[in-house]
């Protein structure tokens, strides 16, 4: 069945409308029903709005009040978008200093590329890259939440020893059978991405009859495996996964409705940046050229009460939401 869609509203008088998602100056009035119909918000079960509406528990220390940036960096040879430029580690560790100097509330890095057609990297060399990142970042004094995004337990396992502060799983613990445990035992934040497929086969034909509906009952698959499995359900980050096994019609539909996934009453993640969809529609074909089009959807993302931005940009981002907030009548 199709989720509920709160539709965002701004703060102009509107003191009656229900907060959504507990972010300072979001509000919502009239939802999307399962048919698509515009209901009022008094109207719909008072434990979804009640899920929709309330403050979320901070993220490794970061209150979620507010939309939060996530600086990636990526420590692989043949990442995504920046081509290696940092697998080298002191390289790595300066980039990262530079992503919060420029406004990161948190660091991200990952040592295995899942862009679309990548072949899985042996969790050995995945570990060898970002183990000793995260180790030298503390040693550098480097305080900041640091997330690992990893689909494997060991590599997990190894970066929370050294200080990392949260995982974030592209496979929703669905690849390794292991990570649950060291997730649970850390006691650690975890985010649950939605992906259709593996990275090395997952945009060859995505299909969905209702991609909303689909993604949405599935994330709440991944969220019952993951208390099922001693996860305290106050520690799910939840993500849609945008461009993971999903056309860009998919991904449309999924950032028009993404207020459903508040549904939950987690934190809600977004990561679009420099993807492909971006410079389809922008006519970008090289990934870092699509810093523009990634801040027009960041905002589109914040203004839909995403608390968590996955961004290559952090400095432009920064100043595109600090306007957004000024207008919205908030502080940045
Ligand atoms: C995402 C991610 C995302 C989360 C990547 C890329 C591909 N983790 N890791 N969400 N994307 N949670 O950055 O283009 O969208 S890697």
């Amino acid at each position: 069945m199709r989720p509920v869609v709160p539709l965002p509203l701004w703060p102009l008088g509107e003191a009656r409308a229900t907060p959504l998602a507990g972010l300072k100056g979001l509000r919502f009035a009239e939802a999307l029903d399962a048919t698509g119909r515009v209901v009022l918000a008094d109207s719909l079960d008072p434990a979804l709005r009640e899920r929709l509406g309330r403050a979320r528990a901070p993220m490794a220390g970061l209150s979620l009040d507010r939309p939060r940036l996530m600086g990636i960096l990526n420590v692989t040879p043949d990442s995504f978008s920046d081509g290696g430029d940092h697998a080298d580690r002191a390289a790595a560790v300066a980039h990262a200093q530079a992503l919060l100097a420029e406004g990161a509330d948190i660091l991200d890095i990952g040592g295995e590329s899942t862009r679309p057609g990548a072949a899985p990297v042996p969790v050995e060399a995945e570990i060898a890259r970002v183990v000793p990142v995260v180790a030298a970042l503390r040693a550098a004094g480097v305080a900041a939440p640091i997330s690992v995004d990893t689909r494997n337990a060991a590599c997990a396992k190894a970066a929370l020893a050294e200080g990392a502060d949260m995982i974030n799983d592209v496979s929703a613990l669905s690849h390794d059978p292991g990570m649950a445990e060291v997730v649970a035992e850390a006691g650690v934040p975890l985010c649950l991405m939605h992906a259709q497929g593996s990275p090395a086969e997952m945009q060859q034909a995505p299909r969905y009859d209702d991609v909303l509906a689909e993604v949405y009952e599935a994330l709440e698959r991944r969220i019952a495996a993951a208390e099922a499995a001693g996860i305290d359900r106050s520690r799910l980050i939840v993500d849609p996964g945008i461009g993971f096994g999903k056309d860009l019609d998919h991904n449309l539909t999924l950032l028009r409705g993404l207020t459903a996934f508040h549904g939950f009453g987690l934190p809600l993640l977004v990561g679009v940046s420099r993807k492909r969809f971006i410079g389809t529609i922008g006519g970008a074909e090289t990934p870092k050229d699509r810093m523009p089009g990634s801040i027009a959807v960041a905002l589109w993302a914040a203004r839909q009460g995403a608390q968590v931005i996955r961004v290559h940009d952090v400095k432009e981002t920064r100043q595109a939401l600090a306007l957004q907030a000024a207008l919205m009548g908030n502080e940045g």
